[in-house]
């Protein structure tokens, strides 16, 4: 697994879910959905295990699995690469009921190689990373020579700043 920053274009994705799709769930879909990432025809250079947390902001709902993976960016401009990320979604029969509502699959683009922008549905770096544990977490095993476009800050750094966090890594998946 990758330790250094590539040497080549990057971004890193958050991948989420907290319900089902199609017999799939937890790590089994998010495993899956990293292949699917990969049929659009980018690289993954490395990835998380597997977290498990309570829903945020409503922990009525169910459970969290979060993971990130660090992939190649390729030709296509962060705009694309957010729509090919959608279309996975989409896949994973995404829908978009409610902010923050129950999801088959998440995928956010959390960083695009340091890129700083705001512009239509593209926020870059996205803008809540630093106050989730769900996303630091991941983060900070996937891909540990980051630093926040920023504030220059580490997920490790972040994450300890939150204090403690009800976040476990999941073994044996
Ligand atoms: N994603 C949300 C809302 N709440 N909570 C956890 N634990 N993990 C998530 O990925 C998450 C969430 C909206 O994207
Ligand atoms: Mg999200
Ligand atoms: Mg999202």
């Amino acid at each position: 697994m990758m330790q250094g920053m590539p040497t080549a274009a990057w971004f890193a994705v958050g991948l989420g879910t907290n319900l089902p799709f199609d017999s799939l769930e937890g790590p089994a879909l998010l495993q899956q959905a990293m292949g699917s990432i990969q049929q659009q025809s980018f690289s993954i250079l490395s990835r998380s295990g597997f977290w498990r947390s309570p829903a945020w902001p409503d922990p009525n709902e169910p459970a969290y699995t979060n993971a990130v993976c660090v992939c190649l960016a390729d030709q296509r401009r962060a705009e694309e690469t957010l729509q090919a990320l959608q279309q996975v979604e989409q896949a994973y029969g995404r829908q978009r009921a409610r902010r923050w509502g129950a999801r088959t699959l998440d995928l956010d683009l959390l960083d695009f190689h340091g890129l700083r922008v705001a512009h239509g549905a593209l926020h870059l770096p996205h803008p809540r990373m630093s106050e989730r544990a769900f996303v630091l977490a991941p983060l900070a095993e996937a891909a540990p020579w980051w630093r926040h476009p920023e504030s220059g800050r580490s997920a490790q750094d972040l994450l300890a700043a939150l204090g403690e966090c009800a976040i476990v890594r999941l073994h044996g998946c």
